[in-house]
């Protein structure tokens, strides 16, 4: 398959001015009325329309037949017209499938309803268009179906007629007042029940919410419905910008491809980020929610009214609207808590893509399938390009740049760079070196050296950065980074921050320094006699990993720093120093021990961890086995996880008493509620219980057994249950049949039973994940199953799924050749972890080709999982 590139952008041949969609609805022939109202702008009269898996029955220009040779059928499934003339009415019909789309893009069945997918190019698979986003055109849809089956039929925009027909069918009419691109075109259909609500825009417009179900759902709707409009009343508050219809629905479907998707008001959710009960849903569930609905939301302005001229230009609304939304999320919850769990996860997630054989920018140059490139590093690095800019420019002027870029680019498909002028002209500032971010992919790396004269009190910061090579990358050029700092005086105090030549009186104690250069030297005067401790990159100011600070700091950071942050961060460095000592003395025969500088460490959080339980339940935790491996050159997933479980079952036996004590003063009798302090409370109890589980001797597991039987809620339950299920705890397997049995009619906590599974440490992991394979509730069909046991075991299992055997990556290799036939989106996605090859040693690394191998060698591979293991193996 060939590779689209961003350099061959050119603008469409023709603009659809209004869409006029009839359907009519059947689960194996639905058929759709399509009239465009076309209009030439480009010297070709040859229009061409993206067209797939639909069957054309007849076409008419202008009210005239089309046919052959003036009408033809393209190889990719489109559709040629020839002679077409400046101005003119297309109509045509087609017939499509819902129920025979595995795909879940286009139109398709869930559960007996309808709904579409139509982001990136799932339009096409409906009816046939010119499927590109800088299309915008006004859309009016009528559907018609049977009353009994599908009493609830929504479209895009505002309710605009509805009726009955004979033979028990009935018709709803929608119309968008909206210019729109067709990816965000959206048709829901089905017995589905409403929970309704309502919010009156700062200038008085009354907005219809709902939220639609299945029957039986209406209570799990609460905690997606109060961030909803929290969302709202929020955009309104920081950006002024104001909702813009007079309903605003949401419908949840369990067969989904992503999380969510933001269609014009007709917002389609995957179930997993609307329904929440205490009983069936965890708090990082519920946080899920409130990011995800608010996500959503917040592209009704950024994304939608304002959105991409190509898919290059993804991160535009997908890296400015996570920005948007992780801003909302620290206004709503503990800011600096929020803030290192996404720092977490951005690391987790977007550091490996950008060191592995999938790095890109994020402003992609090219793509074979646009689907692959829904990434971290569109969204999570993009958003934090963003975050850099406003730091850069300041609130106030990034607010204006906001508004500027909306007031310029409103109804219009616009580039990244539009963006970044916006930013530029509302702030003044030369932004040009800035938008490297955007071009250039992988981590930039961030060395700090540092020299101290105690006669002068003169300190000589030394930043340097280097960004190494990759895929179509060979070299780079510095990145401006922003690195916020402090110093800090032998006695952990804050030290005044002059840079020489700046007047004393002005000096404060924390500042933005900005690397603009591969080395600069900062160099600080005034300063006592003990040499100063740097705290730098604080709230992770950029995107890049920092090294260069001694044991000594990070200790002295992470018992002493103001910034919540720097304190995490040097808590979670020192760590990984030591467990990548304790990795390279496992190798050569030693048994690894707790240093005594990381129970030091780890005293001092147990010490302050009431006053904050949640950053205390942060700073417990240990680095992930993933992330020690991503600072080795030859990984050893054995020997980090040896490492790793040793050091927890020492800290569990070490702190065992104050472990229990907090196991036990912090569990809540009262009702459950889902606020900040009782998140954080939550969390910290359990992971005292995790800790002490893993010391033998201690009452962990019985704690385990009585927190799992008391099921107070799932974050607990879920809790306990994990500990048993990395045990060999004779409960074990009674509790996970307890579990499957209490709820096997619930599709979202049934996922919760396999991924913690799939995830568990226990020797017989990988047998264990291979027989759920073959158990009657799972389901290939099913994204969210596929994700919870194949995804989970894949990448979140790595000692198992690196099993020396080789047995991890063939039932990898196994499920994504089953899957790809089925859904080759959500088996492009599972191709990842096979791709971290270059990283494992020599045995492992040709197993892992292997498999690549095998599955490039199926005929018929789909393009996206063609393209992602081609470039893994290359
Ligand atoms: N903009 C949405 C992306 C999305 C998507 C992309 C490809 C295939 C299926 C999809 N479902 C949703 C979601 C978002 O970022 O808001
Ligand atoms: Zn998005």
């Amino acid at each position: 398959p060939a590779a689209i590139h961003r350099q061959d952008y050119r603008p469409p041949a023709f603009l659809v001015e209004s869409v006029d969609l009839h359907f009519s609805l059947h689960p194996t022939a639905t058929r759709v009325r399509a009239k465009l109202a076309l209009r030439r702008q480009g010297e070709s009269r040859v229009l061409e329309l993206d067209g797939e898996a639909v069957t054309l029955i007849e076409a008419s220009l202008d009210g005239t037949r089309l046919a052959a040779p003036r009408l033809e059928m393209l190889p990719s499934g489109g559709l040629r017209i020839a002679d077409a003339p400046d101005s003119f009415v297309l109509e045509t019909l087609v017939e499509i499938s819902p129920e025979a789309n595995t795909e879940l893009s286009g139109l398709y069945l869930s559960g007996g309803n309808y709904f579409t997918q139509c982001e990136a190019e799932g339009f096409r698979r409906i009816t046939f268009f010119p499927d590109r986003p800088d299309v915008m055109a006004r859309y009016s849809v009528t559907m018609e179906a049977d009353r009994a089956t599908c009493p609830v039929l929504l479209s895009n925009g505002n309710p605009a007629g509805s009726g009955e027909l004979p033979e028990g069918r009935h018709w709803a009419r929608w119309e968008d007042p909206h210019p729109k691109p067709s990816y965000l075109f959206a048709l829901v259909a089905g017995d589905l029940v409403a929970v309704r609500d309502r919010f009156t825009t700062r200038s008085g417009r009354d907005v219809a919410l709902a939220i639609y179900v299945r029957d039986g759902d209406q209570d799990a709707c609460g905690h997606a419905m109060a961030s909803l409009k929290a969302s709202m009343a929020w955009d309104e508050a920081e950006y002024g910008l104001e909702y813009d219809l007079d309903v605003f629905n949401i419908a949840a479907v369990s067969d989904f491809n992503m999380g969510a998707m933001e269609n014009k008001g007709l917002n389609i959710f995957n179930t997993k980020y609307i329904l929440a009960r205490p009983e069936t849903a965890t708090d990082a569930d519920y946080e899920g929610i409130e990011t995800v609905v608010s996500h959503e939301y917040f592209h009704n302005w950024t994304g939608n009214r304002v959105t991409c001229r190509d898919w290059f230009q993804l991160s535009l609304k997908e890296g400015l609207t996570v920005f948007r939304d992780q801003h909302f999320s620290e206004f709503m919850g503990s800011a600096a808590v929020k803030r290192l769990a996404n720092v977490r996860r951005l690391r987790a997630a977007q550091f490996p893509e950008d060191a592995g054989p999938m790095a890109h920018p994020v402003r992609p140059d090219s793509y074979v399938e646009i689907n692959n490139f829904y990434t971290a590093t569109v969204y999570q690095k993009g958003s934090e390009v963003v975050r850099m800019m406003r730091e850069l420019i300041g609130a106030a002027n990034f607010r204006k740049g906001m508004d500027l870029y909306i007031a310029r680019h409103d109804n219009q498909a616009v580039t990244i760079e539009d963006f970044v002028r916006a930013m530029q002209d509302a702030s003044g500032l030369d932004l040009s070196r800035f938008s490297r971010w955007y071009a250039q992919a992988g981590t930039p790396e961030l060395r700090v050296e540092d020299s101290f004269d105690p006669a002068t009190g003169r300190y000589v910061l030394t930043l340097s950065q280097t960004t190494p090579p990759t895929p179509g990358q060979p070299e780079k050029q510095p990145v401006p980074i922003p690195v916020a700092m402090g110093l800090l005086g032998p006695d952990g105090a804050p030290l005044p921050l002059r840079l020489a030549g700046e007047n004393a009186a002005e000096a404060p104690e924390e500042r933005v320094l900005l690397l603009e250069e591969a080395r600069q030297d900062f160099v600080f005067e005034g300063l006592g006699e003990g040499k100063p401790i740097p705290s730098l990159l604080r709230g992770f100011s950029a995107p890049v990993k920092l090294s260069g600070l001694p044991l000594e700091s990070l200790g002295f950071l992470a018992a002493r720093d103001s910034d919540p942050f720097v304190r995490w961060e040097s808590g979670q460095q020192y760590a990984t120093a030591e467990m990548l000592r304790l990795v390279a003395a496992h190798r050569a025969g030693e048994a690894p021990a707790l240093p005594e500088g990381l129970a030091n460490i780890i005293a001092a959080v147990l010490d302050h961890a009431e006053s904050d339980p949640a950053f205390a339940a942060e700073a417990l935790a240990l680095p992930s086995e993933d992330f020690v491996a991503g600072q080795m050159t030859v990984a050893d997933p054995e020997a980090i996880h040896i490492v790793r479980q040793a050091l927890r079952r020492e800290i569990g036996a070490r702190f065992a008493p104050r472990l229990a004590a907090l196991h036990d003063g912090l569990e809540n009798s009262g009702p459950y509620r889902i606020d900040g302090v009782s998140i954080g409370r939550r969390a910290l109890r359990n992971a005292a219980l995790s800790y002490l589980a893993q010391a033998p001797g201690t009452d962990g597991l019985p704690r385990a057994r009585a927190q799992f039987a008391a099921g107070a809620n799932m974050t607990d339950v879920l809790a306990a249950l994990r500990v048993l299920v990395d045990s060999t705890d004779p409960a074990r397997e009674e509790a996970l049949a307890a579990f499957h049995a209490r709820w096997r009619n619930d599709p979202l906590v049934l996922d919760k039973w396999f991924a913690l599974q799939a995830t568990s440490s226990r020797a017989d992991t990988l047998v264990a994940v291979q027989a759920l394979a073959l158990h009657p509730d799972f389901d290939l069909r099913n994204p969210n199953r596929v994700r919870a046991l194949v995804g989970a075991f894949a990448a979140g299992n790595p000692v198992h799924f690196h099993a020396a055997s080789g047995e991890g990556y063939r039932f990898l290799a196994e499920m994504v050749i089953a899957l790809d036939p089925v859904n080759s989106q959500v088996a492009a996605r599972m191709v990842g972890p096979l791709g971290d090859w270059k990283r494992q040693n020599e045995q492992r690394a040709g197993m892992m080709r292997a498999e690549l191998q095998r599955i490039l060698a199926r005929p018929n591979l789909s393009k996206g999982t063609f393209e992602k293991v081609s470039k893994s193996l290359a």
